[in-house]
């Protein structure tokens, strides 16, 4: 059935017109197959070039055919002969190339390692999946950002936090006796956009997931990830020492707790050589961690990251502190426990910043930790599971959102200061970089929860090989692999994608609005909820709405979160006249009777906003109604579905954010925006 668990590794017969055009050049494979990731390289381009060309196209090519030849040097001995350009690329990277072989073109996928050229066959695969032209193809590539793991919040009875995608993939009770084809197949995906990393199990971690007879099956989910060039993490919870070793403390300076995870950290690599390292949340929203004992982060990330040094392993520090006590701007908190500890994190550690200074929000300006270490390396955490973005069934494509975090510039050292600069390292010079994506997937037969949520996952994978990539450029890619190449498909089906984030910010949080959602599930509008036995976990603490007008004050004048930017921005983001709309009630407690770029009041443009984000999900689903003689019914229907779905809580958003800041503004609508009767 058409129901999207082939994601974009569809490999669908083309056209046969065009089959028979790329059989000139592809007509068959020459690869080695003598290793695990050779075999992964050879398997995947004769499976795909079979599906996409026909069953003649692929495996040993007729005598004079031209082909396609992989591997590196060491590899094949056709390819060290062609003495080709491989010293700047890396360990991952590759070229592709078309080369003309006794007068007949060829492709070359080559690379310095095996795990390049799978990156190349992919590449390759995605050219032809998405029908472009190969006479002339001269393309190299190489990831500028070396970390690029996805983090998975799954709990070890497989429910997933925050997860809307069914149960984990990880079923720990048939592990390791029992390989889910899944697996493979999660490998084949994220190893088609880069992704390099995996993190099995919740940052909220279980220390059970530490214990043997969970690092046993983590090291069978390993040895399937192996071949495809992706390695496997684990998050650790800072007491396990108590909890699974019997000691009486997690102190991070006591000798014994320091052998205990020197000890714990061995026995990880006897299972797994080449684990990756440790990703942990420490003293936030509860969790045990080196505060627990009057120690820094600092003491505590550096404790694990010398028993991980001697195996290359590295820490993951998350700087998502969110502590006990309520302080009078939560967004400042990780600027002010972090920033002090600039200079002393041991080399083999990466800071994993959010994108934004609260959670993941719709919108939020760039967290301000970014450039702020310039002696730490901080490795971005966006996330692709849609939190506070209407979970699966709301449509919002989010490369845009990921596109305007990493071009934000952050001025540390002047102009072009970007946040993408600083997190792939060129801008302060990093050592270690990352990107983590806090995963969107589970057992749903999609993968994703939706259909469109697959997008999410490819555009988080691209990214994270090159951060300056285009949201939209990856968006059409997507489609094109995923749906049809057609351009009457194409073209419409990416107008909706690039405007669906924006539309899903108009009818929850406009003009820099946050965190109006229920508590608790986030899900829903609750702008009204108030009384929280901690003031920061109620909406009303972030928009706060009066008589007088709406917004955090966060200037110089209010919380000065402002400060924590570069001066560049702090004035501009400081003073409204300046501070671009998209960020305005972020920064500001604005009059309702303000005036907008637009002439109209602060007011009447919110309203407007919530009005508007409504009329765009009414448009996206006409747009699909439109396209429905290119999609196979299943996945038509569920999409339409879906979007039924949105415009009516949409509506309800608008209706219910309307209706409550209304109370609060005594302001009629503006013209054209009474609710429907
Ligand atoms: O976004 C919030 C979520 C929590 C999550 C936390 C975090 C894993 O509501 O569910 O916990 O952030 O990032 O640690």
């Amino acid at each position: 059935a058409e129901d999207g668990h082939e994601l974009w590794l569809r490999y669908l017969p083309l056209p046969s017109a065009q089959a028979q055009a790329y059989r000139q050049q592809l007509g068959g494979v020459d690869a080695p197959a003598d290793t695990p990731v050779q075999r992964a390289a050879r398997d995947e381009l004769v499976r795909g070039l079979q599906g996409l060309l026909g069953a003649t196209a692929a495996g040993a090519a007729a005598v004079g055919q031209p082909i396609v030849q992989v591997g590196t040097p060491a590899s094949s001995p056709r390819i060290a002969a062609l003495h080709l350009p491989l010293q700047d690329l890396g360990e991952e990277g590759y070229l592709i190339r078309h080369l003309q072989q006794g007068g007949q073109g060829g492709i070359v996928v080559a690379a310095n390692s095996d795990v390049g050229t799978l990156h190349g066959v992919f590449h390759l695969l995605r050219l032809v999946q998405t029908t472009q032209p190969l006479a002339d193809v001269d393309l190299r590539q190489s990831p500028k950002i070396q970390r690029r793991v996805l983090n998975h919040w799954d709990n070890l009875d497989r429910s997933v936090e925050r997860g809307y995608a069914g149960q984990s993939l990880w079923d720990w009770q048939k592990l390791p006796g029992w390989l889910d084809p899944r697996y493979t197949d999660y490998a084949r995906a994220n190893a088609s956009i880069g992704i390099n990393g995996t993190v099995l199990n919740n940052v909220n971690a279980n220390a059970l997931s530490l214990t043997p007879m969970y690092l046993e099956k983590a090291a069978a989910l390993a040895s399937v990830m192996r071949p495809y060039g992706i390695r496997v993490y684990l998050s650790a919870r800072f007491s396990a020492p108590i909890e699974i070793g019997g000691l009486p403390t997690a102190d991070p300076l006591d000798p014994a707790v320091q052998r205990w995870w020197k000890d714990k950290v061995d026995e990880i690599y006897r299972y797994i050589p080449d684990f990756g390292g440790l990703l942990v949340k420490a003293n936030s929203e509860g969790q045990p961690g080196p505060q627990d004992y009057g120690r820094s982060h600092a003491a505590g990330a550096n404790m694990l990251a010398d028993a991980l040094a001697p195996h290359d392993g590295i820490v993951m520090w998350r700087a998502f502190v969110y502590s006990h006590e309520t302080s009078p701007d939560r967004a400042k908190q990780a600027y002010d426990e972090f920033v002090p500890l600039d200079g002393s994190f041991r080399d083999n550690v990466l800071v994993q910043v959010k994108n934004g200074a609260i959670d993941f929000q719709p919108r939020e300006p760039f967290h301000p930790l970014f450039g702020a270490m310039p002696k730490t390396p901080l490795m971005m955490e966006f996330q692709i599971t849609k939190e506070y973005l209407g979970f699966a069934t709301h449509l919002a494509y989010l490369g845009p959102m990921y596109e305007e975090t990493l071009r934000a510039d952050t001025y540390v050292q002047g102009k072009g200061s970007t946040v993408a600069r600083v997190v792939d390292g060129s801008l302060q010079k990093s050592r270690l970089t990352g990107m983590a994506g806090v995963a969107n997937i589970g057992s749903d037969r999609n993968w994703s929860g939706s259909q469109f949520d697959q997008a999410n996952w490819y555009a988080f994978g691209r990214l994270a090989w090159d951060p300056m990539d285009d949201a939209g450029r990856i968006a059409e890619e997507w489609l094109r692999m995923t749906f049809s190449n057609d351009p009457a498909f194409v073209a419409p089906a990416l107008a909706m994608m690039m405007r669906s984030h924006e539309a899903v910010v108009d009818y929850m949080t406009p003009l820099g609005l946050a965190h109006l959602m229920g508590r608790s599930h986030h899900y829903g509008p609750a702008p009204w909820d108030a009384g929280s036995e901690r003031p920061d976990w109620d909406p009303v603490y972030y928009h706060r709405a009066g008589a007088d007008g709406i917004g955090f004050d966060r200037s110089a004048g209010g919380s000065d979160a402002v400060g924590q930017y570069a001066a560049p921005l702090a004035r501009q983001y400081g003073n409204l006249a300046t501070v671009p709309e998209q960020y305005l009630l972020w920064f500001h407690h604005v009059r309702w009777d303000h005036r907008m770029a637009s002439g109209r009041t602060l007011w009447d443009e919110l309203v407007i906003r919530y009005g508007h984000g409504v009329d765009e999900v009414a448009a996206m689903r006409g747009t699909w109604d439109g396209l429905a003689a290119y999609v196979d019914p299943e996945r038509h229907r569920e999409v339409a579905a879906f979007l039924a779905i949105q415009q009516d809580e949409a509506q309800w958003w608008r209706d219910a954010c309307v209706a409550y800041f209304q109370s609060l503004s005594q302001r009629p609508l503006p013209a054209g925006q009474a609710p429907p009767a």
